[in-house]
Formats: structure tokens, sequence, C-alpha cells
């Protein structure tokens, strides 16, 4: 049982987050981050109080490699935003954690302006553990963002790996950030994450580089019109704007808003169902094979299974069935 002083401590810090307060929601975010037991039921004894006030945020994921730009994006179009009435929260999935440390601080005077003002909340990605882990922490801050009024949530993603299906799955879109180039860049894109894109942005369409930019639309869109959409009747769009000069900024944001009138209020409320429910059994996986893992006896076991399986002298299947019947019969 949770003592009652922590729950009053929680309920203050449901309200001042309630009220907008971005310092409630710093300290709330830090609650959802930490990996103590203590701390993780305080963390969702806080969400079941914010669950509620969440949902009316547009959540829009961004990926693109280093260097693309996200961060002078972010910082442009976030104050583009702010200027047309919206307060903006800015969450990073970064699990690669040795690097991220000089990404974080490139970030700060990247996004200087939109950092200082109070319509906007910027958090780095927690620097610790794995991806599953950082995706969860991810998701919960966005709601608990979302409950703080922040009207639209963004999902910074680093365009390698895995994480970008882990954003995907955490948002209505999905914006993918894009140099100047095409050809041989094109080519070594990787098509899944240009599948996953909702929407494609070229960067720095400006001064020396424009005519390059002007070049990967073209290219771009002729590759888009090759895939399958993933939403029925939406084309992903090519833009291209210069973050820099804030041109184009417009554009990004009439077409996120197009893009939502046309998934429709029904199935964008089946698509974030669908997420949830993922989500759900995506824990579910996580917490048994931790339980799993964490059982003495049973741990013991699983290594020489795996032994055995390594060594050729039982099949992998034999040793998974063995270890489930072994962990049911110990409870
Ligand atoms: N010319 C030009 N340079 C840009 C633009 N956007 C970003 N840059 C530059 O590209 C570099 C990387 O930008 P940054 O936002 O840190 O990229 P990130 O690693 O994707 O976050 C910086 O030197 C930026 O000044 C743009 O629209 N035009
Ligand atoms: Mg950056």
């Amino acid at each position: 049982m949770t003592p009652p002083k922590q729950i009053a401590e929680d309920e203050g810090l449901a309200a001042a987050l309630l009220a907008g307060d971005r310092r409630a929601l710093a300290r709330a975010i830090t609650l959802i981050e930490s990996t103590r037991g203590d701390h993780r039921a305080e963390a969702e004894t806080l969400l079941a109080h914010l669950l509620p006030r969440t949902g009316k945020a547009v959540r829009i994921g961004i990926s693109g490699a280093p260097g693309v730009g996200k961060s002078t994006f972010i910082e442009s179009f976030g104050l583009f935003l702010l200027e047309r009435g919206h307060r903006l929260a800015v969450l990073a999935v970064d699990p690669s954690s040795p690097l991220s440390g000089g990404s974080i601080l490139g970030d700060k005077t990247r996004m200087q302006e939109l950092s200082r003002d109070e319509r906007a909340f910027i958090r780095p990605s927690p620097t610790a553990g794995t991806l599953g882990g950082v995706a969860r922490r991810t998701r919960e801050a966005g709601l608990a963002c979302e409950a703080a009024g922040f009207d639209v949530v963004v999902m910074e993603t680093v365009g390698v790996g895995q994480s970008e299906t882990a954003v995907a799955d955490m948002v209505d879109l999905f914006v993918l950030l894009l140099p100047p180039a095409g050809g041989d860049e094109l080519q070594g894109l990787k098509k899944g994450i240009v599948e996953l894109a909702d929407l494609i942005v070229v960067n720095k369409a400006d001064g020396d580089l424009e005519p390059a930019a002007n070049r990967a639309v073209a290219e771009y869109l002729a590759a888009v019109h090759m895939l399958r959409p993933a939403n029925a009747g939406w084309m992903t769009p090519v833009l291209k704007v210069s973050s820099l000069y804030r041109r184009g900024l417009d554009q990004v944001w009439t077409e996120i808003n197009r893009f939502r009138a046309t998934l429709g209020a029904a199935r964008l409320s089946e698509k974030r169902a669908r997420q949830a429910r993922a989500w759900m059994w995506h824990e579910i996986e996580e917490g048994l094979i931790a339980a799993l893992r964490g059982h003495p006896e049973v741990a013991k076991r699983l290594d020489e299974l795996e032994a055995r399986v390594a060594a050729g002298a039982l099949t992998p299947t034999a040793a998974a069935r063995a270890i489930l019947e072994d962990f049911r019969a110990r409870g």
C-alpha cells in the first residue's frame, strides 16, 4: 500500500500539473522516468489522476538523421505554433545513451528561444534503459504533457534503428525530415522508415542548397508514389522548408491538419485505441519476461537450458516449453 502522505503529495502534484505548472510537469516526468518500485507505484497513481484529462493534443512524431536539422526545425516550427496560440511540448526518444549527452547540449542552444518560452516545454531523452523502457516513459510523459494543457506534443527521434517504430506507435502522425539530396542518399534511405512517414519534409531549402532541395522533393515524391499508402485516402506529401529562415512552416501545419481531417475523428480514435492496446500487450510481455528472469530458480534453469540449446543438445522449442512449465508450476 502507498502511504497516505505520498498520495496527498501526488494529489498536490496532479493539481499543479493540471493547472499547467511546468515545474510540476517536470517533477511528474522525473517520477515517471524513475525505475524505483515505489516511484513506479506513485507514477501510476498520478497517471490514473491525469488520464481523464488527456487525449486532446495533436501527437506528432519527428524523425531524421543526425544533422538534418530536427532541433532547428522544432525551434522554428514550435515558435510558429506559439504565435498561433498553441502550447507545445517536445519529448526526445533516443535510447543511444552515450551519444545523446552531446545532442542535448546542442539542442539547448538550438532550441534556445523555445525553451525560454512559458508556452513550451522541452524534455530531453531519459539517458538510460532499453528502448522498451524509454518508449514507455515517453508515452507516459506525453500523457502528462497533454494533461498539463500542451495541445501539440512532439516526440523526436534520431533516424536510425527501432526507435522510429516505437515513436510511430505513439503518435497520430509521423513526420520524416530529410536532407536536400537525392540519388545515392535516397537509395541508402531505409524504405521502411519512408513507409512509416505520413509527411516528408525536405529541410535546408535555402541558399545554395535550394536547387538540391527541389530535386530531392521531386525524387522523394516519385519514391512515395511507388509505395502503398499506410492510411487509405492519404498520399504522403513531400514539402520543403527552411528551418533556418523559417520558410514553409505554414504548409507543414496545414498538411498536419489536413491529415487529421482526412483520417477523421473516428479513425483517429481507432488508431489511438489500437496503439493503447498494443502498448498494454507490450507491457504484459515485458512484465512476464522480467518476472521469469527474476525468479532465481527459473533463472538458474534458464542458464542450463540455454547452454544445452547452444550446444545443440536440446531444441529451442523443447527448452522454451520446459522453462514455461517450470515457471507456471512455481507460480
Ligand atoms: N542552411 C540551413 N541549415 C540548417 C537548416 N536547419 C538546420 N540547419 C543546420 O544544420 C545543422 C544541424 O542542425 P540540427 O538542428 O542540430 O540538426 P539535428 O541533429 O537533426 O537536430 C546546424 O548547423 C544547423 O544550423 C536550414 O533550414 N537551412
Ligand atoms: Mg538535435
